[in-house]
């Protein structure tokens, strides 16, 4: 029996540093490692299974070659050779003919490791195919929102919030995705510190926090507006932070602020003017205040203008140059790694890119020439992506060469001609560097590929092999690449040793501590952006109602909340049957007066519907949400529900800033099953 010191590869802000024990080659239990600070010792309730996530009896043990229809899951198992022979002689034929740009290299960040998470990317980089424009269904439109603000840097460091004297949780639901965060809290709330948690539902975090203000969906920005309307009035600005600090604020307190009274906030956000008045208050009187920035508000038509609005309020306070205050989106713009080392290895600067959420159009619509192959890695598109229908639709096409690289089954893999066996991250050595934290460490693998699974890592360098790329970093080891990502790097970063990581102990970069950096080109905060303006964007943070929003709210009575579920975070695993149970069965919620309404009780199967899709769900009658919403958590495998998935019933239209996925702008109904017309 072994004791591993490994990394949590999942898609997760908070990195933690794990024990993994093994017996006999395999893990038989994951445990915190105590000697992170940060992480300090526990895992999450998933990752606690994650011995069952490695050993599942539903991996896939061979590559697999299609016999049924495209989407049927017929498969027979062929050998690795057979499979890369095939995928080699097809992919040369197409290039021959239509030349690189006829494949799609698709792969995205469910193995958090940097070799094999980026080292896909950097195959089709080298090979001058099309490339997938990577994080569109995440994080791009708050990322392209925070950066046109501060710039590319990263926010606060989340442990320095024990220095904080106010604590916002601004749509981000900490129990459920920053739990190390959430869990920091506690010594600070033992000092009288008020966490205020501002999210349409009662999410877990809203239950346990101080103050819940029930937010209506796409009104943050609004409300931001109104905190500064109010400071300007109550005399509460930084005005010398704000001066030497920013861009644009004279003009956007002429221009916009005035229009944002508490009573036009207040019949926008649907809450009340006495609760935005008190926020004001307590935001405007905490020096040290930090806010806990969410993805999930952005994932909407305007989200772009609400990340802007509400990173600007720390400046309005001046809370951005004291200990303790400020705001965190992410962390990762301060950790400057030379990641293009293996992400941009040869190949053309630009070429034509794919994004996530056109995936399904792009297939069918792309043309000169179009799209012939694609391989699929560490993704579930055809269950993630927004108009998830129009993503089967184009994976149908008999004439479309797919290859899908996964350690399960998935939804897309039954869209598949060949689908390769994929490691999971236990099986895998990395190096990582969180996203919502400062720390970085190296890590080897707990166990031996399981079955006859390749991780990404050694099946990149394969297909490079065998499509002739002469890169230094398709021969490398782990072990070798590592010190070319410290090439050139400056910060916090350029002070570590890389070989001081080979211990495989958790090493933490922070900037050091001071005033929030930033990284515009005037080098402050900018209210004012001319970049945007450049790209025909409000260039000052504001809210404004969204025509097709408003068209489709009038047609549908319901809008659709979607969030982080626990047990089930995206598709990474569903198979964990343990965890499947845990989470129950595929379910969305609605407040019991719009259930009266329609004449449904709880735990019923119901449809959801609009003009995209049906999809059937358990229905759950609960005030956790307010009348107009409908909450599904989560997005689950069409095997686990009645019918479907969420993602039918989201369009693909792009957010105003970044092209990201706008999940939330998506209006529907809901009716009893066997209504089903
Ligand atoms: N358990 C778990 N952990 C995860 C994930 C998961 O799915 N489950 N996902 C992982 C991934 S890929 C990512 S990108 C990260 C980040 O995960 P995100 O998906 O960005 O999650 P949150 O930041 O919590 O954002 C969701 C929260 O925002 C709220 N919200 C939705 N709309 C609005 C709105 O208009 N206004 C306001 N104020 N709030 C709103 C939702 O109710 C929900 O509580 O977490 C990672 N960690
Ligand atoms: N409705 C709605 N949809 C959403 C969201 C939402 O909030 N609402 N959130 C969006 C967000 S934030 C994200 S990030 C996306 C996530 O969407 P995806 O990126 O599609 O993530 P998963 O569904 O977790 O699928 C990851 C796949 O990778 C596989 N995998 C795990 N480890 C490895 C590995 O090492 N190698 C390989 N080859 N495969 C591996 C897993 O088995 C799984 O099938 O979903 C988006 N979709
Ligand atoms: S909290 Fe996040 S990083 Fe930590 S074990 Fe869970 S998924 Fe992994
Ligand atoms: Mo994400």
């Amino acid at each position: 029996m072994s004791a591993v010191r490994v990394v949590c590869a999942h898609d997760c802000p908070d990195m933690c540093s794990l024990i993994a024990h093994v017996e006999n080659g395999k893990v038989t239990r994951v445990e915190g490692d105590p000697d992170q600070p940060y992480t300090a010792g526990f895992a999450c309730a998933k990752v606690n299974r994650d011995a069952e996530l490695v050993h599942s009896p539903e991996r896939i043990t061979t590559p697999l070659k299609r016999v049924g229809p495209k989407g049927s899951g017929q498969f027979q198992p062929i050998s690795w050779d057979a499979a890369l022979d095939e995928i080699e002689t097809r992919w040369k034929a197409i290039i021959a003919e239509s030349g690189p740009l006829a494949l799609l290299g698709y792969a995205y960040s469910a193995h958090q490791g940097q070799m094999n998470r980026h080292i896909v990317n950097g195959l089709f980089h080298a090979m001058g195919t099309s490339r997938l424009q990577a994080g569109t269904v995440c994080d791009t439109c708050c990322e392209t929102a925070w950066d046109a603000t501060l710039g590319p840097v990263g926010g606060a460091d989340p442990e320095s919030v024990v220095d904080s004297d106010l604590v916002i949780a601004w749509g981000c639901d900490l129990m459920a995705v920053n739990v190390h965060f959430w869990a920091k809290l506690d010594s600070v709330r033992k000092k009288g510190v008020k966490v205020v948690v501002i999210d349409p539902r009662r999410s877990r975090t809203a239950a346990a926090a101080d103050w819940h203000l029930p937010i209506r969906i796409g009104t943050d920005a609004a409300l931001a507006l109104g905190i500064v309307h109010i400071l300007v009035r109550d005399g509460l600005c930084d005005r010398a932070y704000l001066a030497a600090n920013t861009l644009g604020f004279d003009q956007w307190e002429r221009e916009v602020i005035p229009g944002f009274t508490p009573q036009r906030v207040s019949e926008i956000t649907g809450l009340s003017v006495a609760d935005i008045e008190k926020l004001a208050a307590m935001y405007g009187a905490a020096k040290h205040s930090f806010i806990r920035i969410g993805e999930g508000m952005t994932r909407l038509a305007r989200g772009g203008q609400a990340l802007r609005a509400v990173a600007t309020l720390p400046a309005v306070t001046g809370a951005y140059g004291r200990k303790g205050g400020g705001a965190l989106l992410l962390t990762a713009g301060s950790m400057d790694f030379n990641f293009a080392y293996i992400r941009k290895p040869s190949g053309p600067a630009t070429t034509r890119l794919v994004n996530h959420s056109l995936l399904g159009l792009e297939l069918v619509r792309m043309d000169g020439p179009p799209l012939r192959s694609i391989f699929i890695g560490a993704n579930n598109p055809a269950v993630t992506c927004p108009d998830a229908k129009k993503v089967r639709e184009g994976l149908s096409r008999e004439d479309l060469f797919t290859v899908v690289h996964d350690p399960f089954l998935t939804d897309t893999a039954r869209y598949a001609d060949i689908v390769l066996p994929a490691t999971t991250y236990l099986e895998t050595e990395d190096f990582y560097r969180g996203y919502g934290s400062f720390y970085m460490q190296f890590s080897p693998a707990a166990v031996q590929p399981q079955g006859e699974a390749w991780s990404n890592f050694r099946l990149a360098q394969e297909l490079a092999r065998r499509m002739g790329l002469t890169d230094a970093v398709f021969r490398q080891t782990e072990r070798e690449i590592l010190p070319h990502f410290f090439e050139g790097v400056t910060g916090a970063v350029a002070k570590v040793d890389p070989a001081s990581l080979l211990d495989h102990k958790p090493v933490k970069a922070a900037p050091p501590p001071g005033p929030q950096e930033f990284r515009t080109p005037s080098g402050k905060l900018e209210i004012y952006s001319a970049s945007l303006a450049a790209e025909g964007v409000p260039p000052m943070p504001i809210w404004e109602p969204d025509p097709e929003e408003v068209r489709d709210a009038a047609r549908w009575p319901l809008r659709l909340l979607t969030a982080p579920s626990y047990f089930q975070p995206h598709t990474a695993f569903s198979g964990v049957d343990f965890l499947r149970k845990r989470e129950g069965e595929p379910h969305c919620v609605i407040h019991p007066k719009e259930a009266l309404k329609r004449n449904l009780a709880n735990g019923q199967k119901v449809r959801l519907f609009n003009e995209r899709a049906t999809i059937g769900l358990a229905l759950k009658v609960s005030d956790e949400v307010g009348e107009g919403i409908i909450l599904v958590p989560g997005q689950r495998p069409d095997a686990e529900a009645p019918e479907g998935t969420v993602n039918m019933l989201c369009s693909d239209r792009l957010t105003d800033i970044g092209e990201g996925a706008s999940y939330q702008s998506t209006f529907l109904d809901v009716a009893a099953w066997e209504a089903k017309a």
